[in-house]
């Protein structure tokens, strides 16, 4: 067994929990905070059978792609200028995956 713990970004969790639990995997949601951005992000951790994890590395990558979003990267707010500078491409997303071993798992009733 592996224990699969993934970060992604907030943004991405509801579709990848639905995606992994139609696939019928367990999840847990952690909400946790980057050290170098220092702004929140989802830690999930997955619980799988050996052969599963290539499939739910594949559900992790198809719902966590990088993507460009426009942002405006100095709003009025921050300058204190009534102007907005033009919107820039910043690329967000995907995910840092871990894989470990798992000595034993237990489902206590
Ligand atoms: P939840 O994800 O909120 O799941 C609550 C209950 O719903 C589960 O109880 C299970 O009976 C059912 N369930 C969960 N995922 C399902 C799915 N894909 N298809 C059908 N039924 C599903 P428990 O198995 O006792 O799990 C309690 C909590 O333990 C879960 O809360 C989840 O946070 C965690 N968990 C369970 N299995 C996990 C795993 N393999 N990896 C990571 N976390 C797990
Ligand atoms: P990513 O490398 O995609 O990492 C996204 C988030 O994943 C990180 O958020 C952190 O929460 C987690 N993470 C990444 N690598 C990890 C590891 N080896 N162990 C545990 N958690 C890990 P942030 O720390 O806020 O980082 C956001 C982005 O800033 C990173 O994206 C990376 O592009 C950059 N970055 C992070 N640390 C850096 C550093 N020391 N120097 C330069 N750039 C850094």
């Amino acid at each position: 067994m592996k224990m699969v713990i993934a970060i992604i970004q907030d943004r991405d969790w509801v579709k990848l929990s639905k995606g992994l639990t139609e696939h019928g995997y367990g999840v847990t949601k952690l909400s946790s905070t980057g050290g170098f951005l220092r702004q929140g992000n989802t830690t999930i951790m997955i619980g799988v059978e050996d052969e599963k994890v290539e499939d739910v590395l594949q559900l992790i990558r198809d719902n966590c792609k990088k993507k460009e979003i426009p942002m405006t990267l100095y709003p009025p707010s921050i300058t204190g200028l009534n102007m907005t500078s033009p919107p820039v491409n910043v690329t967000v997303g995907g995910a840092t995956v871990f894989v470990m071993n798992i000595e034993q798992f237990h489902h206590v009733e």
